[in-house]
């Protein structure tokens, strides 16, 4: 049976999808979206994922879509290790640290990285040029957000309560990491494979900072990075120019961002 995944290079669902795919040892065929030029909005993709984003994993006949959910299919669906704790409680804590993804981290990334960095690929483009790509969205919300964010920047009503939120995880893991290798307990999951491109998307923006003083949580992203699936699935997926301009964004956003973590 054919797997195919629709996924965005440097993309972080994408990437903690294709984490879970390389761990479990699972090829597939990609096609990637681009998101920057409204791949996403595509009818045809639409059918998919109604929602416009990536990733969507296809098994044969059966669509999965949002990331978590892919996560657990994929580990279900497919031999290899297991990316959940065998304990319950274990798994309980596994499900904490995913939920926080969907229900608040994902929209605090995608917040910092749009006012830092992505707005400035949207600047330069003509009214005409936004008016057609806001109707291929067919999002009044989404809309609302990237005409906000672009014209804002870090004066965005939500770049304080995300920064705010990513000091909040940082800690959460520092406490958590302290006599553990791993978020959930003793072995690697699906919590680890989520998180972990969270911290690369700060990373990538300059922001490594924000963790300087966090030993457990240095190390854990080390342990993180070394995993051959880091490689497959992030490292071999980054895009040159991208990661510069996010670098070059960063530089002016990081002494912001320190201020308002000390707030
Ligand atoms: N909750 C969804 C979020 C998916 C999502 O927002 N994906 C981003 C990339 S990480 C995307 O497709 N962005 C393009 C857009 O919003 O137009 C999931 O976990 O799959």
């Amino acid at each position: 049976m054919t797997v195919r995944l629709y996924h965005g290079s440097i993309s972080s669902c994408s990437q903690k999808v294709r984490m879970a795919l390389a761990e479990k040892g699972v090829a597939f065929t990609g096609t990637v979206l681009n998101l920057r030029a409204g791949d996403q909005y595509d009818p045809e993709y639409r059918k998919l994922n109604p929602g416009a984003v990536v990733p969507t994993l296809v098994n044969g006949a059966e669509v999965i879509i949002e990331s978590t959910v892919i996560n657990e299919y994929i580990d279900e669906a497919f031999s290899g290790p297991a990316l959940k704790p065998a304990s319950p409680a274990e798994r309980a804590s596994m499900r904490g640290w995913t939920k926080q993804l969907d229900e608040s981290l994902h929209g605090a990334v995608v917040i910092l990285s749009f006012c830092i960095a992505f707005r400035n690929d949207f600047l330069p483009k003509t009214a005409e040029d936004m008016t057609s790509f806001y109707a291929r969205m067919n999002n009044p919300e989404k809309e609302k957000f990237y005409r906000e964010a672009i014209a804002m920047g870090m004066d965005h009503a939500g770049f304080i309560p995300a920064v705010h939120r990513y000091r909040k995880l940082l800690q959460d893991m520092e406490a958590a990491l302290a006599g553990r290798d791993w978020l959930a307990g003793r072995s690697f999951s699906l919590a680890d494979i989520g998180i972990a491109p969270y911290l690369t998307r700060l990373e990538q923006l300059g922001l490594a900072g924000m963790w300087a003083d966090k030993a457990h949580v240095a190390a854990w992203y080390e342990r993180a990075r070394q995993r051959p699936s880091y490689q497959t699935a992030v490292t071999d997926w980054l895009v040159a120019p991208a990661v510069a301009a996010m670098q070059e964004a960063g530089k002016a956003a990081w002494p912001r961002i320190r201020g308002i973590l000390k707030s």
